[in-house]
């Protein structure tokens, strides 16, 4: 009598068997992708640690220096920052890595001398948080640079550029990877007990509508008015609000629980304050992946947007798609008028 457990997608998978079992899914794979993943892996697996030891190693707080945005640092961003570069300097297919935090991006290698992908990551968003233990999260995208040329900044503005991955972690109550390699989304959790991320969730598919919107009302005398009258609307329909003012938390509730999460341009940051190639893609990336729209006020697509700067920000409305339709329909009237 065979007395061995049965095989069931709910028996335990690994981040790391998880893209394994993907590459071998697609011959001709080279396993690229694995390498660069456990290496992301790897560093965010640090980076929470340092996290939740941050009172106890006494790294909260900011730093004297401004970055390169004018933006006071936190002592872990530069933490966060080294780590990732150490984790991932060292994988031979990586030719690129560009971080929220440095001005230049580091190349790595040459497209000659094997260097294929580029890594953005904004190794430590919503770090203003960490002094009062609110969520925070590494944000990332994989770039595959395009075959012709020298490789290098170029190659990662090129239009020829394509994402094939990207994700985030929420050091949160718990720790959670989700990732997209552009067949859906995974969610994983990281076991503390056992040192790995584990396959909480696949293919997250987030609710058509949920009367949520996530944004800074704070800030509403400095809206344009589209923004202003798709708020109005929203009280009137009895819409509730949830804002933590940490993109990767708010992005997650709203990946799972569906509604909206607005970072509009404000009067004072005419281009919005999210970065396009550091938050904004990646998230939007994940978005649709799971079922959602992201957008600019203006409605274009968000992964249809071409950089020109590697720090360029943007306007973002990303979530539930009856939800998104619902602003954009507000936003374009005004705009009609
Ligand atoms: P950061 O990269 O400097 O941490 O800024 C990004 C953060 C996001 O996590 C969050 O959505 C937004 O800034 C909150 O901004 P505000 O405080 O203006 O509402
Ligand atoms: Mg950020």
């Amino acid at each position: 009598m065979d007395h061995s457990t049965p095989w069931t997608d709910d028996n335990l998978m690994s981040l790391q068997s998880h893209v394994l079992a993907g590459e071998r899914a697609h011959p001709g794979a080279t396993g690229d992708f694995s390498w660069i993943l456990s290496a992301i892996s790897l560093a965010t697996k640090t980076i929470g640690n340092k996290v939740r030891r941050a009172r106890i190693e006494d790294v909260l707080g900011e730093l004297a220096a401004e970055n390169t945005h004018g933006e006071r640092q936190q002592k872990l961003d530069v933490i966060a920052n080294d780590v990732i570069k150490s984790c991932l300097g060292s994988r031979a297919n990586i030719g690129v890595l560009v971080s929220e935090e440095e001005e230049e991006p580091t190349v790595l290698r040459t497209r000659d001398a094997g260097g294929r992908y580029a890594v953005l990551f904004d190794p430590l968003d919503g770090s203003s948080n960490i002094d009062v233990s609110v969520g925070v999260g590494t944000i990332f995208s994989v770039m595959r640079l395009p075959d012709e040329g020298k490789g290098g900044v170029d190659a990662v503005l090129s239009p020829n550029a394509t994402i094939v991955a990207s994700g985030y972690v929420l050091y949160g109550s718990s720790t959670v990877f989700m990732l997209t390699t552009g067949d859906g989304v995974d969610m994983f959790v990281l076991d503390h007990s056992i040192g790995s991320y584990v396959l909480a969730k696949r293919s997250v598919n987030m609710p058509h509508t949920r009367a949520i919107y996530s944004i800074n009302e704070a800030y509403s005398k400095r809206f344009p008015k589209g923004v202003t009258s798709y708020l109005d609307w929203a009280h009137t329909e009895g819409y509730s609000s949830r804002y933590i003012g940490s993109m990767v938390a708010d992005v997650h509730r709203t990946l799972l629980k569906g509604g909206i999460f607005i970072y509009p341009a404000t009067s004072d940051r005419p281009q919005g304050k999210l970065r396009l190639l550091y938050e904004a893609q990646p998230m939007a990336m994940l978005v649709e992946q799971a079922g959602g729209r992201a957008v600019t006020e203006t409605g274009q697509r968000i992964l249809d947007l071409d950089p020109t700067d590697l720090h360029e920000r943007t306007s973002v409305i990303l979530g539930s798609t009856g939800e998104v339709d619902q602003f954009l329909r507000h936003v374009q009237t005004d705009h009609h008028q």
